[in-house]
């Protein structure tokens, strides 16, 4: 707003000199989503997208008015965790999921061992992501991602997806009508953006197309792989749940790490990572009022809902988790779940 009124102010000084810049911001303020598309087309052909493709992906687009609407409301930021976590812990998901660990055990089994991701973790992340590939969304993603590079929220942020959702088109993993998945450009059963297809989807078996939409050997392969890039140990769990002593509020502040400047939002509301013996120290006990145990582990305190909801201390693997979805509440909930699959 502030720019447009500066624009204005300089108006005169600019027709002067004959620069157009005024009538340049004017109509990209006001240009429509098919004047938007024109450029959109132009660039994929600068950027070495065949006619083809381009003419079969964005020639006869429409915004889907919806994908808008649900990017400003996304259920991890509005619910409390307790609310979120509850609906997601669902007996259908947990019985599922048992059935599913017994049905796919043995390629299961493969996958970890191949990429140090505990069965249970895929699992987890398989469940809450698509219903265990039930549900991945039946939205084109191509439009999707359109709709969202126009709007001002994350324009530049989407317009490279689309592009990345297009490279995925060109190497030929899946067909265009079949590209399907969430409003916001997730695909597949494990609800990959584009840009983390290109870098973390595997073929793994051996069929020479990443097939995450409905290939298991390749949806399990490729959560696995995303979480070994980042960090992930197989020999550690997640976290647990615990108990906070009576007064955890008068030492809650001294643990209280720094906010981190970049990355993941989330663990701006962790504590310090200190050994478990320290929690110990500080009262901190396990559910059951046991100490905790006595492993050589660091690990951070978070409260999703605050000091009076419940408290988690999480490990390493936490954090790899929120790189898949940067929000507490959904990754104590994937931990919660791969807990029922022990
Ligand atoms: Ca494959």
């Amino acid at each position: 707003m502030k720019l447009a009124k500066i624009l204005a102010t300089s108006a005169i000084a600019l027709s002067f000199s004959g620069i157009s810049t005024l009538a340049l911001a004017e109509q990209k303020e006001t240009q429509t989503f098919e004047q938007w598309l024109v450029e959109l087309r132009i660039e994929a052909k600068d950027k070495g997208f065949s006619e083809q493709l381009i003419k079969d992906a964005l020639l006869n687009l429409k915004p889907y008015p919806k994908a808008i609407k649900s990017d400003r409301a996304q259920p991890e930021f509005k619910r409390t965790f307790v609310q979120y976590s509850t609906k997601r812990l669902s007996a259908w998901r947990i019985k599922t999921g048992l059935k599913m660990q017994k049905e796919h055990q043995e390629l299961l089994e493969k996958v970890a061992e191949k990429y140090g991701v505990q069965p249970r973790f895929i699992l987890a992340f398989w469940g809450l992501e698509t219903n265990y590939g039930t549900f991945t969304g039946n939205n084109d993603i191509i439009r999707s991602l359109a709709t969202l590079a126009f709007d001002k929220r994350r324009g530049k942020y989407f317009r490279k997806e689309l592009f990345n959702a297009l490279t995925i088109l060109k190497e030929g993993h899946i067909e265009l009508d079949k590209m399907k998945g969430s409003w916001s450009g997730a695909m597949g059963q494990g609800q990959f953006m584009p840009s983390s297809f290109l870098q973390f989807a595997q073929d793994f078996d051996g069929d020479g197309k990443k097939d995450i939409w409905h290939n298991q050997a390749d949806v399990f392969a490729s959560i696995a792989y995303y979480l070994s890039h980042f960090g992930w140990n197989d020999q550690q769990t997640w976290g647990r749940q615990v108990h906070l002593p009576e007064n955890a509020k008068t030492w809650i502040n001294d643990v209280q790490a720094a906010k981190p400047e970049k990355g993941c939002r989330a663990l701006r509301g962790h504590s310090d990572k200190l050994t478990l013996a320290k929690w110990n120290e500080l009262g901190v006990r396990r559910l059951n009022n046991k100490d905790l145990p006595s492993v050589n582990l660091t690990a951070t305190l978070t409260t999703p809902d605050g000091l009076h909801g419940p408290a988690f201390l999480t490990y390493g693997n936490f954090r790899t988790i929120l790189r898949y979805n940067c929000a507490n509440s959904y990754a104590v909930t994937v931990g919660l779940l791969s807990d029922k699959f022990k």
